[in-house]
């Protein structure tokens, strides 16, 4: 006679973290003109007049404001493509990315 033999059901639960976001934070400078700034926040972040307007004021008075985040490759993309922009006019504005907390 065969004997049946059933082994124990074992679940197995799997864990996926989401991908860790990255910040765009706009560094304050001297030289790069208030309404090139405005320009490339709406150009390139898609941020409305206003938003842009906020987000150039904070970096001005407070050297540097986030003005987005994004996965890692959107983020490093975006900061470099705006920081790349400002160097095509000779402006030493600039862009940099890390990750969030
Ligand atoms: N500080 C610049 C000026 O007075 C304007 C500016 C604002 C530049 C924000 C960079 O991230 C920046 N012309």
């Amino acid at each position: 006679m065969t004997e049946t033999v059933t082994p124990p059901r074992t679940k197995i639960l799997v864990k996926t973290e989401r991908p860790r976001l990255h910040k765009v934070i706009l560094v304050n400078d001297d030289y790069t003109p208030r309404e090139f700034v405005v320009t490339i926040l709406k150009a390139v972040f898609r941020l409305g007049e206003s938003q842009a307007n906020r987000v150039m004021m904070t970096a001005h008075q407070r050297g540097a404001c986030v003005v987005a985040v994004f996965t890692k490759d959107v983020a490093e993309e975006k900061a470099t493509q705006a920081t790349d922009a400002a160097r095509k006019k000779g402006y030493p504005l600039l862009f940099t990315t890390e990750p969030e907390e």
